[in-house]
């Protein structure tokens, strides 16, 4: 027992290593004087921040960030950085994010921690999009690691209707994402609901998330289909990756 919970500890030591390594890979590699960001969500985009904080304070750089949620809002605040927005920069040089899955062809699963429209739409206003991600997220094939659905975030008074259309077209089962407490769904920074669909096999993904899109009531989805230029991993023997 107390070995096992010494190498689960162990694990996620080089987890959070490995989201270290990439998150500074990263921002050492594609950060630049005079630019516009974008910042991502979930935890490796912690380390990202981290370092683009550090680098902005040595070099003095003079950078904007635009948020992909209340998360990323609260983490540009808090590392002291300038917080901006796509009204005043909507065109960025960079965007940095994590994902759930990278295909070897950089597709993408995102969503998992419930901010995909807003990724993607700070996704699609930049320059350079550019993921990072620790050694578990590498796939060949989307669909093979992440068991969790794929996201999509839907009006709140659709989800009924959208689920059902999703497993009567595409199979599988759409779930309403709960909250932790499981007191009601999970509401995401637009105020809408999260369906996880998970699929019942490996679609071609660029056309079923074409499809997924135009059911009324969707307004986005997990899926990232041709808009990462470049991946970073950190791997587990203490190396970056990048693809
Ligand atoms: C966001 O955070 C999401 O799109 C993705 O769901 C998640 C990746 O999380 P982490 O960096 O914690 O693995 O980028």
């Amino acid at each position: 027992m107390i070995q096992r919970r010494l190498l689960s500890s162990v694990g996620g030591r080089m987890i959070e290593e490995a989201k270290k390594l990439a998150g500074y890979a990263a921002v050492n590699n594609h950060v630049k004087n005079n630019q516009a960001l974008g910042i991502g969500s979930g935890s490796t985009i912690v380390h990202a921040v981290h370092r683009l904080a550090e680098r902005v304070k040595q070099e003095n750089l003079n950078v904007v960030c635009v948020p992909t949620s209340f998360q990323a809002r609260q983490l540009i605040l808090q590392n002291g950085l300038t917080l901006t927005d796509l009204d005043r920069h909507p065109e960025l040089d960079v965007a940095i994010d994590g994902a759930d899955e990278v295909d070897s062809d950089l597709n993408l699963i995102k969503g998992g921690g419930g901010c995909l429209t807003q990724e993607k739409i700070v996704a699609g206003c930049a320059k350079s999009f550019i993921v990072i991600a620790d050694y578990r997220k590498d796939s060949l094939s989307l669909g093979e690691q992440w068991k969790k659905g794929i996201p999509i975030e839907v009006v709140p008074m659709a989800y009924v209707p959208v689920a059902k259309r999703l497993a009567s077209r595409f199979g599988g089962v759409a779930e309403l994402r709960m909250a932790v407490s499981k007191a009601g769904p999970v509401v995401t920074d637009n105020g809408n609901f999260l369906l996880d669909w998970k699929f019942d096999k490996v679609h071609n993904w660029s056309t079923v998330n074409t499809a997924i899109k135009m059911i009324p009531g969707v307004v986005d989805t997990g899926l990232f289909i041709n808009m990462a230029e470049k991946v970073y991993f950190g791997m587990e023997d203490g190396s970056v990756s990048i693809r």
